[in-house]
């Protein structure tokens, strides 16, 4: 799949990364994309987006009972949302530490969260909690054709 032989293809995982409409708002979508960038990982899918209510709530399903569940949704859907599909071995946990903790007083600096926001209902980003998630995820928020197919030259700078 890449240059390097040790890199087997049902290895390479892929995350889903949402910027949430506070980051839009703020203007910090240049600023979160360019720390998955720098990292190394590969973009494959991105595009703002409007999202509707029912896709916010089957994207949330699992905390459909919490007292917050409502809130949550509203918040979602209050403007763009930045989606994206990024790829590569470990991408999906290593996303999370990247991210950092649920409540970004809690997430340490160097975190975007806690670098860039200071409560849990407006934590700027989300990020898939594992590899079959991400999958789910991408499948949910990108149709058909939206995913773009590519290899980059920087490859073998990243992965020996
Ligand atoms: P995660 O985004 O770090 O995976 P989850 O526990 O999966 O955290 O919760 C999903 C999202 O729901 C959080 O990122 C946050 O936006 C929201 N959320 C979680 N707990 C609370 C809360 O106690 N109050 C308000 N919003 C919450
Ligand atoms: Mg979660």
């Amino acid at each position: 799949r890449v240059s390097a032989g040790r890199i087997v293809a049902s290895s390479v995982e892929q995350s889903y990364i949402m910027i949430k409409p506070d980051g839009v708002q703020r203007g910090l979508v240049g600023e979160i994309i360019s720390r998955f960038e720098k990292k190394g990982f590969l973009l494959k899918g991105l595009k703002l987006f409007q999202c509707p209510k029912d896709l916010a709530q089957e994207h949330y399903k699992d905390l459909k009972d919490k007292p917050f569940f409502p809130g949550l949704i509203e918040y979602i859907t209050s403007g763009p949302v930045v989606c994206m599909a990024w790829e590569g071995v470990g991408v999906v946990a290593s996303a999370r530490k990247l991210i950092g903790a649920t409540n970004p007083l809690q997430a340490e600096p160097g975190t975007i969260r806690g670098d860039l926001a200071v409560q849990t209902g407006r934590n700027v980003v989300h990020g898939s909690d594992s590899p079959d998630n991400g999958k789910r995820e991408i499948a949910l928020w990108f149709k058909e054709g939206e995913l773009c197919e590519w290899e980059s030259v920087l490859t073998p700078w990243l992965i020996e």
